[in-house]
């Protein structure tokens, strides 16, 4: 017999939503960091964005075009609960009803995601993540939420990428809320975590022994490769995915924050506030760790900056690279899952994001002849199902993204999806990798039945 494979598309509740002052939701800290001179590029917003919010039932019936098992997408906060806090909005979680309900009607699994950036700005303006009080919030929110939709929805991921959330959020500044302080965003690594664990029990408490049940925690992890075999360079890659990876990992897989990083964070004067029990609640079993992968880094060591933390830099390699500047290599999604395999041994892996932003040109019709994101989606696909082949217990593929829609602080700048989106009239248009996609899914599926 062979094993359970789902095939999916994904998306996120603030890049396609829009519809950001119906029924009652309030605004989120993305809403606030759009409105801030410079902070997204054309200073665009999610206001509109793809409309989806008016137009969901179109958008459920191009996923069953596709033909894909299983629909990827996050519920808006502050449209469940506005403000984060209180009882929910019956108006806000009768979007989501419609939609689950639209899914299954069209025979596709709703697999939802509580969190991805769109915090209530309210909870933002009471300390945000850096706050303890913000993961106990977290979890209140996930009761509503599974209150509401858990007799029909067994798929559940608490966060979306607690590194982006965390490190672009309050350390960068580069994404909502825009802050720059390096000890607040440690702090919000380890809230984002601990509101993982309390939200996981709540979920997990409600269900009971529901069968179908899978919680996890999406996270987005890259290849790291070391420059060189050098003492220095071997440090610097181990620093790189000892941030990047390993501080993620190991609390949710290990129960315990990797020593290295922790020990150095603490020394530059940004210590991981753990109390007690909080470790135990973050390493609760997950049934499934999704990953996010887009590149890989070849990383060198620098000299340490004036704040005394570790510095690498990335050696460019001469491989294609997609409109985000980000590097091609699909050889690497195999390294990763088989590391992954090999060093966290449990979870079922599913890659719940993969797919790439090009410069795209539509012709009169809307189409585009993406054959670089053809490219990009096959050999991405072969390289995760390589890693399958060899042993890793991968379950799922999820493409990055349905359709075109807000990236975040490139605004509409930058395409990822499958199908165009004219923003002027809200035409949506297959492309070329649409097609391509829909025809992998069904030879796969075609090819996995025979074979059982
Ligand atoms: C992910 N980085 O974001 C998000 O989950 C999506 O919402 C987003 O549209 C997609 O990837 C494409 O960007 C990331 O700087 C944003 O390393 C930035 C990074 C990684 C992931």
């Amino acid at each position: 017999m062979t094993q359970k494979f789902l095939w999916g598309v994904a998306t996120s509740s603030y890049q396609i939503e829009g519809a950001v002052a119906e029924d009652g939701r309030t605004p989120s800290i993305w809403d606030t960091f759009c409105a801030t001179p410079g902070a997204v590029s054309g200073g665009d917003t999610g206001a509109v964005a793809c409309d989806h919010y008016h137009r969901m039932p179109q958008d459920v019936a191009l996923m069953k075009e596709l033909g894909v098992d299983v629909y990827r997408f996050s519920l808006a906060w502050p449209r469940v609960q506005p403000d984060g806090k209180g009882a929910g909005n019956p108006a806000g979680i009768a979007f989501y009803d419609r939609l689950v309900d639209e899914l299954l009607a069209a025979g596709i699994l709703p697999w939802i995601t509580l969190y991805h950036w769109d915090l209530p700005q309210a909870l933002e303006d009471a300390g945000g993540w850096p706050a303890r009080d913000t993961a106990y919030r977290f979890a209140d929110y996930a009761a509503i939420a599974y209150d509401a939709l858990g007799d029909r929805v067994g798929q559940w991921t608490t966060m979306n990428e607690p590194w982006c959330a965390a490190m672009l959020g309050y350390v960068y500044g580069e994404h909502a809320p825009g802050r720059k302080d390096a000890r607040a965003g440690m702090a919000a690594i380890h809230h984002l975590l601990l509101g993982h664990g309390l939200a996981t029990k709540v979920i997990r408490d409600k269900a009971g022994h529901r069968d179908d049940l899978e919680v996890g925690i999406t996270l987005n992890l890259s290849h790291k490769i070391p420059a060189s075999d050098s003492p220095a360079d071997l440090a610097a890659t181990r620093w790189d995915d000892g941030m990047s990876n390993r501080l993620y990992l190991d609390p949710l897989l290990r129960g315990q924050y990797p020593a290295d990083i922790a020990g150095k964070l603490a020394e530059l004067g940004c210590p991981l506030p753990v109390l007690d029990g909080d470790l135990e609640l973050i390493n609760q079993p997950v049934d499934v760790l999704g990953v996010n992968y887009y590149t890989s880094r070849v990383v060198r060591a620098a000299p340490a900056g004036d704040n005394g933390w570790p510095a690498t830099t990335t050696v460019d390699r001469d491989v294609e690279r997609t409109a985000m500047d980000w590097e091609v290599t699909p050889e690497a999604l195999t390294d990763l899952l088989l590391r992954l395999e090999r060093d966290y041994p449990g979870p079922a892996w599913y890659i719940t994001e993969n797919g790439a932003a090009y410069p795209d040109t539509a012709d009169e019709s809307g189409y585009v002849d993406d054959t670089d994101r053809e490219r990009y989606l096959r050999t991405h696909i072969d390289a995760a199902l390589a890693a399958r082949a060899k042993g890793v217990n991968l379950q799922g593929y999820f493409a990055w993204s349905l359709m075109d829609n807000f990236e975040w602080a490139y605004g509409y700048d930058r395409r990822f999806g499958i199908v165009r989106v004219d923003y002027d009239t809200q035409k949506r248009t297959p492309k070329r990798s649409a097609r391509y996609f829909a025809e992998r899914v069904a030879a796969e599926k075609g090819a996995s039945c025979s074979a059982s």
